[in-house]
This record gives C-alpha cells, sequence and structure tokens, in this order.
C-alpha cells in the first residue's frame, strides 16, 4: 500500500493569493499594509496563528482574543466571498494529469490541507472524486509543523506513513511531513523548501518527480 497526500493551498488550486488578498483587506481596515514579504509565513498556517503573524506584521498590541476571533471570522467572510466564484480554471498547472497517473500507478490519495475549507474548495474543483480521503482543517486540532493532518491521513487510508508522499508549497508543511516520517515533494523555492527530498519549481514539473526513488 502507497499513496501521495497533498496540501491543497498552493499544490492542487492556487487559493494562497486569495487568503493574501483577504488579510490584506483585513489588515487595511486596522490602520496597516500587508505585503507579499510577510505572505510567505501564512503558507500552511492555520487561521489563528496566521491572524496572530498579521497583527505582529502591523505592530498591532493589546488584541483581546475575542477581538481576534471576530478578526479572524471577518478575513474568513471575505476569503469566503473572495472564493465563492472560482472554477476549474484555478486547478494549478499539471494536476489532474498527476493524479490520473498516481492512481494509475496504484496509489491511494489523500488531501491534508489546514484549511477548513478544504473539502468544499475540492469539490467546487470537481476534484473530491480523486480523492479516497480529505482531512482538512475541521478534523485535525494541531497546525503544521505538527504531522497530525498528514498522520491522520495515513491512518484513514491504512497506509503506513513510510509509504506516504507529501506534496508541499509551505515550509510548515514539509516540516510536517519529515517529522510525520514520510517522504516530501516541496513545491516552489528549493531554499525555503530545503528539508524536502526533492523540490520543483512549479506543480507542471509533478510529472517529472520518480515517486520510486524518493
Ligand atoms: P482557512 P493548506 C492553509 O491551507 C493555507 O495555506 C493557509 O494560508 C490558511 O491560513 C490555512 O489553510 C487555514 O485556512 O482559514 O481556510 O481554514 O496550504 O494547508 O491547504
Ligand atoms: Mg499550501
Amino acid at each position: 500500500m502507497k499513496a501521495v497526500i497533498f496540501d491543497l493551498d498552493g499544490v492542487v488550486v492556487d487559493t494562497a493569493k486569495y487568503h493574501f488578498l483577504a488579510w490584506k483587506k483585513l489588515a487595511a481596515e486596522l490602520g496597516f499594509e500587508f505585503d507579499i514579504v510577510h505572505n510567505e509565513k501564512l503558507k500552511g498556517v492555520s487561521r489563528m496563528d496566521s491572524l496572530n503573524i498579521v497583527l505582529e506584521a502591523g505592530g498591532t498590541k493589546g488584541v483581546s482574543e475575542n477581538e481576534k476571533l471576530e478578526l479572524a471570522t471577518r478575513k474568513n467572510e471575505y476569503y469566503l466571498e473572495m472564493i465563492g466564484g472560482i472554477d476549474e480554471s484555478e486547478i494549478l498547472p499539471g494536476i489532474q494529469e498527476f493524479l490520473k497517473k498516481i492512481k494509475e500507478e496504484g496509489y491511494l490519495i489523500a488531501l491534508g490541507s489546514a484549511s477548513k475549507s478544504g473539502r468544499m474548495i475540492l469539490e467546487k474543483m470537481n476534484l473530491a472524486e480523486w480523492f479516497d480521503v480529505i482531512v482538512d482543517g475541521n478534523l485535525v486540532e494541531l497546525p503544521k509543523p505538527n504531522p497530525q493532518v498528514f498522520v491522520k491521513g495515513a491512518e484513514l487510508l491504512g497506509v503506513p506513513c513510510e509509504n506516504c508522499i507529501v506534496v508541499e508549497d509551505a515550509k510548515a508543511g514539509v516540516e510536517a511531513a519529515i517529522s510525520g516520517g514520510m517522504k516530501c515533494i516541496g513545491v516552489g523555492d528549493a531554499e525555503i523548501l530545503e528539508a524536502a527530498n526533492v523540490v520543483v519549481p512549479g506543480t507542471a514539473r509533478l510529472m517529472e518527480v520518480n515517486l520510486e526513488t524518493l
């Protein structure tokens, strides 16, 4: 038994930009600018942890837990509004071909996403039927770099962690995969994702990775 576990945002679908725009809008309302440089730190990180990073970037101190909850909810409303109209054109390059290839090669397929909207987004993209198991932010408590989201996927698939390959675009996600005893393909910057077994610059290059020799 072997499996490939996909992160969602930045790997399967291009929703990272909507997370960024939603945080940017919230930051503007709080009176500061949130720029793309800080955005890298938000990738793969849970909603509340992301809020803390955004507030810190803006030098905003003394926000109560209740206010934080309100701010995170507001950001999520902006995000949901922004992704309301997305369609299959937002699926990242080569993903459908890669899903088809690994399915034919006998890999089970899971989602391992920090996003509470994970399942909904896969369904919107008409991709849900490719996935044997979907683990999203509603099923896990511990955010990446904790491996819980991937370990849960492996458990539900019934595949040992060492037979799982994670595909991730976030530093926290790569670290989660490796500390969970899995192999990892990083998608993005090889310096940022240095802990991965192999890094491809974009999803279009996933087809070139030899999964058997990772
Ligand atoms: P939500 P992933 C992550 O998705 C995003 O990368 C991260 O930016 C976001 O804060 C997190 O999901 C939580 O998302 O607010 O929708 O629950 O990369 O793990 O698929
Ligand atoms: Mg991601």
